[in-house]
């Protein structure tokens, strides 16, 4: 691994403001909190060898006390989360459409912090689970903090935030048991889902692979609400933000995301840490959809309903930045378990909609982060803004700040009026004098009624592969309520969607066929922008497991070698221990995991080498890798004895596996295009 350090850029100015709260206790003499330097750490003052130990030890009592206070709650809903520095870069301005200061400029780099987390599951939930993921961002601008709190899916669950704390009481584990951990295969869950209508679109994302997210750095991110760009001239334009990983949209498939739950539940953060340690930076574009304020009733759906996406076809998606992200935090807890979030943090230029759900969430974030980070979480590192605050907010629990002077109000003649605000044209924050009249209701909006449109473009848009895996999703998740009425009643709503599914799923999870009269969505378009299939394929940062022993042939390695540098592979060497290996040509290698710490869970494709000493051991794991790799539809290639050993178990010649006794340059390149195609799932 190399230092990343010494791939700061230079403009991340963010970073360059957290060095000043940096700590570094290497090569430092240990002293308390009060800086007294320690000359026992191990021992507490006790009276004599075998006596009682003293209360006036202060050494141990601040240790101890302030280990007990460690912990603080850990965020009611996306508790377990990873975070990365990095910076955005504007491609073109955007200054016709808004007047946000980090998107005026071509070129524009302005610092960010991203934390990508999994909804349901506590802090220390496996990170496989099938979930939604979030994906929040925060631009550290140069007039403020502007947070893009999203997640990897474009739509929500419920329609107004009055019913998230139902939405998440059914989600979360049961309260009797507290079972299951970070999943919606239970009872209160579905309940949930088939007593609220406005669920049904985003219950077939859900149940679709996006919610299986191969890694955090091939998902895409979502403002999922209907925001404005306001410009210069005060025209305001309805927006939706979307970040498109480079990578391209990937994601696991069912048996290896439960199955890597056990071989490493941090897959996730892993492979986000180690991708920027290696300098695999992760790369986002940042999209918009954009549309005037008089095309807002030109839509078969309402604009602000959450429950909606806008189909790409129909409002195309254009590509305003890139966000690289290029350096890991130096501690989780102060930066990515400190950060806080919140859908309010906006900067002129950006404003909000009467979008009901986003409404019920500009409440939610800093009430709950008053709360669990304390009164004075927005001077904490991670969360300042570049540009120091100033106003006159006072005291409160744990206040770093010492404000200075003997005003703390405004008007004053004593300080000259200051801070003093900023009229409009000057740079002040105005908010879009949108329109605003009716009558006080509590009621849905008409406009927000149908349900199961969008649920049915969906559908219409996948792949057989992905339809079958959503079918597969049905029958897991479904399988695991133990109500039968439950099931019936979410067999129903999907019924609304898709009769055929509904019915297979009914027959899967052994309750009847909806009932012929539930009427069936009769949209017929579909948006092949929503397919997993029509994204991007890649070989850069994709692993490939080599099963290699001693004396392993040292030419064709190195020819296998030079074509996966070419294509970015990385090769995980796995063997029967650790140590070294010596090949053909006296040349060594250096094992990265045994057959016990590796597993083929973890490879995006297998490579399978072997030596002419490997043992009947070493011959079984072999046979288990390929056979696991196999079936996960994931390219194998074999030489020398892997090859043998693939054609022992006749699997050669199947789609996306390799053979070759004699491998040729040609053979090289196959394999790498197979790695391309990631899956083949014809086999
Ligand atoms: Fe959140 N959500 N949410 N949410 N949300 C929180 O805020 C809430 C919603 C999202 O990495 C909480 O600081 C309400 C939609 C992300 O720190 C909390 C409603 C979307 C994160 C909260 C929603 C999100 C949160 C928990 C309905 C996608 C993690 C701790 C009105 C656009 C941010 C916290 C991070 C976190 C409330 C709906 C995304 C409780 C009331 C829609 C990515 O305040």
């Amino acid at each position: 691994m190399t230092d990343h350090k010494n791939r700061e850029p230079e403009e991340n100015k963010k970073i360059r403001q957290l060095e000043k709260f940096y700590r570094d206790n290497e090569g430092k003499p240990m002293t308390t909190d009060e800086a007294v330097k320690i000359s026992d750490d191990e021992n507490t003052l006790s009276a004599g060898d075998r006596g009682p130990q003293l209360l006036e030890d202060f050494i141990y009592r601040e240790k101890l006390s302030h280990f007990d206070r460690e912990r603080i709650p850990e965020r009611n809903v996306h508790a377990r989360g990873y975070g990365a520095h990095g910076v955005f870069e504007c491609y073109a301005s955007q200054s016709d459409l808004t007047e946000a200061h980090f998107l005026q400029d071509a070129g524009r780099k302005t610092p960010v912090f991203v934390r990508f987390s999994q909804v349901a599951g506590s802090r220390g939930a496996n990170e496989t689970l099938r979930d939604v993921r979030g994906f929040a961002t925060k631009f550290y601008t140069e007039e403020g903090n502007f947070d893009l709190v999203g997640n990897n899916i474009p739509i929500f669950f419920i329609q107004d935030g009055i019913k998230f704390p139902d939405l998440i009481h059914a989600l979360k584990p049961e309260p009797n048991n507290e079972i299951p951990q970070g999943q919606t295969a239970h009872d209160t869950f579905w309940d949930f889902i088939g007593s609220n209508e406005e669920s049904a679109a985003m219950m077939m994302w859900i149940m679709s692979d996006r919610t299986i997210p191969r890694s955090f750095r091939t998902m895409q991110g979502f403002g999922v609400h209907t925001f404005r760009l306001v410009n210069k001239e005060g025209v305001s334009h309805f927006c939706k933000f979307h970040w498109q990983p480079v990578l391209g949209v990937h994601s696991l498939i069912w048996d290896e995301a439960q199955k890597i739950g056990g071989a490493d539940p941090d897959f996730h953060r892993r492979d986000l840490w180690e991708n920027i340690e290696k300098g695999n930076f992760p790369e986002y574009e940042l999209g918009i959809q954009v549309i005037r304020e008089d095309q807002e009733f030109d839509f078969d759906f309402d604009i602000l309903d959450s429950t909606k996406l806008w189909p790409e076809e129909l409002i195309p998606l254009k590509k305003i930045g890139k966000m690289t992200l290029n350096k890991n935090v130096e501690n989780v807890f102060a930066e990515t378990e400190q950060v806080a979030l919140h859908p309010g943090n906006i900067v002129r230029g950006i404003d909000f909609t009467n979008d009901p759900l986003l409404q019920g969430r500009l409440f939610s974030y800093a009430d709950t982060q008053f709360y669990r980070v304390g009164t004075n979480f927005k001077q904490i590192p991670i969360n300042r803004p570049i540009h120091t605050a100033h106003n006159n907010h006072r005291d409160g629990a744990a206040r770093y700040v010492i404000d200075k002077g003997q005003v703390a109000y405004h008007q004053n003649y004593l300080a000259n009026n200051t801070p003093y605000p900023v009229p409009g044209d000057k740079g002040g924050f105005v908010t879009y004098p949108s329109l605003v009249e009716g009558k006080k209701v509590r009621q849905t909006a008409p406009s927000f009624e149908d349900h199961f449109s969008q649920g049915r473009l969906f559908w219409n848009s996948m792949s057989d592969v992905e339809k079958s895996h959503i079918l597969q999703a049905f029958s897991f998740e479904l399988g695991k309520v133990k109500n039968p009425e439950v099931r019936e009643r979410a067999v129903r709503l999907i019924a609304h969607i898709s009769r055929p599914l509904a019915v297979s799923v009914a027959e899967e999870v052994g309750v009847p066929a909806p009932p012929e009269a539930i009427p069936e969505s009769d949209v017929t378009a579909s948006s092949p922008a929503l397919s997993m299939q029509n994204t991007v394929f890649r070989t850069d940062t994709l692993k490939v497991g080599v099963i290699i022993d001693e004396q392993y042939d040292s030419n064709a390695l190195k020819n296998a070698m030079a074509s996966w540098e070419k294509a970015g592979l990385e090769p995980v060497f796995v063997s029967r221990r650790l140590g070294t290996l010596e090949g053909t040509n006296g040349d060594s290698l250096s094992v990265d995991e045994t057959f016990l710490t590796g597993s083929p869970l973890l490879y995006d494709g297998l490579f399978v080498i072997g030596g002419p000493y490997a043992t009947r051991d070493f011959h079984f794991m072999t046979n288990q890798f390929i056979v696991d790799q196999f079936n996960h539809y994931k390219p194998i290639g074999g030489i020398d004895e892997g090859a043998k050993w693939i054609e022992e178990i006749h699997l050669q010649n199947r789609p996306g596996v390799l053979t070759s006794r004699a491998p040729t340059d040609g053979f090289y390149k196959a394999f790498v295009n197979a790695m391309a195609k990631q899956r083949f799932w014809d086999r």
